[in-house]
């Protein structure tokens, strides 16, 4: 079986994850900094790659005049239509620039927080402008690292005004944009805002507009905070909120690594793949991940095509999963899944399971073969 990429797959990448040039707080850039044109022909070679995804500043230079502006542009659209890629999300960039250093839509700056939101209007310009879908926000200074600084309540308050004006502007345009928004627990700030996806589907419903308004895991993000990714997305699926998603890998307790995705823990890459798949998942796959700094050029395509290719494999070993007759007869070994709690309460439902007796010993011992099962998990992604 071949494992070759198609645009059918959805698979996308951002201008700053192939164009990272391996800087790090410690050490300066390894590689050079490529043009957006460069990066998307870089993923033309890699193959199969179905867009690419940016933030305002990665294709323009928040100092660019209105010359190099339209002659960048010209340039990007040209690589765009000789690989074939789509400009599928776009999103802002409130953290790079000193103006951020205390947050974008909640800094305790009046005027910073009337910036954040006129370059995200602008953003969104650019990004409808080559046909961007989804619009992502991630707010990485929105945070403290005193509560001495902020009220924390007062920052809910701001970071709500400014979604639902933004939500509003989406409306007036009418660029049809679905908002996806992204949360992590730190780094850059010592704390961030709306730190997991499970805040951030509290947050949503408070919103004006929360139909147009969704999550974007990421799998390094919710690892760092220490949690199960497989279930934050699940939870995404079940509120109908899984509008983007985030794929890379990351070692638990660690600094934001975005590694490769599934080059960590494949086990739970595995499952993740497995529930997206299940669940007929069909949004962007973006992978939101970056080469070491060790890698060259030719290295940096080997890391998206890998990325690609994990993905592929991982949906078949799901679907051999699906379809293995010992799994198939553990699954039926286990006792019924069906019944329990009726569907709808009524008095003479609730009678009745008030009434029933229930043989406690007898059901305790019920055997739940999860070794067994999780080894034939194992050795099926090990290709048997
Ligand atoms: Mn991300």
């Amino acid at each position: 079986m071949s494992f070759k990429p198609t645009p059918n797959d959805k698979f996308t990448f951002g201008l700053w994850t192939v164009g990272n040039p391996g800087r790090d707080p410690f050490g300066e850039p390894t590689r050079p900094t490529w043009s957006p044109a460069e990066i998307v022909d870089m993923l033309g070679e890699a193959g199969g790659v179905c867009g690419v995804n940016f933030h305002d500043n990665d294709l323009i230079p928040i100092d660019a005049t209105d010359a190099e502006a339209a002659s960048i542009k010209k340039d990007f659209s040209a690589a765009l239509n000789r690989t074939g890629l789509k400009v599928c999300m776009a999103t802002t960039n409130l953290f790079g620039d000193p103006v951020f250093k205390d947050g974008g839509f909640t800094s305790n700056d009046a005027d910073v927080r009337a910036y954040a939101v006129h370059k995200t209007m602008r953003a969104m310009d650019l990004g409808a402008e080559f046909g961007a879908k989804i619009y992502v926000m991630w707010g990485g200074r929105e945070g403290a690292e005193t509560d001495a600084a902020k009220d924390p309540v007062e920052s809910l308050n701001r970071y709500r005004d400014a979604v639902n004006f933004l939500t509003n502007y989406n409306k007036e345009k009418g660029y049809g944009y679905r908002f996806a928004l992204e949360p992590k627990p730190n780094e850059p700030r010592g704390h961030i805002y709306l730190p997991t996806v499970g805040h951030l589907l509290a947050f949503i419903q408070t919103l004006e507009h929360h139909a147009d308004v969704g999550v974007n895991p990421e799998v390094a993000h919710e690892h760092m905070a220490g949690l199960n990714f497989t279930h934050a997305v699940a939870m995404a699926l079940w509120a109908g909120k899984l509008f983007h998603i985030d794929l890379n890998d990351q070692a638990y307790g660690r600094y934001d690594q975005d590694f490769r995705f599934g080059s960590e823990n494949p086990k739970a890459a595995f499952f993740l793949v497995k529930l997206l798949e299940d669940h007929n998942y069909d949004g962007f796959k973006h992978f939101d991940s970056h080469a070491y700094r060790t890698s060259d050029r030719a290295d940096v395509i080997e890391f998206a095509r890998g990325s690609m290719i994990t993905y592929l494999r991982l949906a078949d070993a799901a679907k051999r999963w699906n379809a293995d007759a010992r799994v198939k007869q553990l699954l039926a070994s286990m006792p019924k899944a069906e019944g329990g709690v009726p569907a709808t309460y009524s008095p003479g439902a609730a009678a009745d399971l008030h009434a029933r007796s229930f043989d406690r010993a007898a059901i305790a011992a019920r055997s739940l073969p999860y070794e067994a099962l999780d080894q034939r998990t194992i050795e099926i992604l090990m290709g048997g």
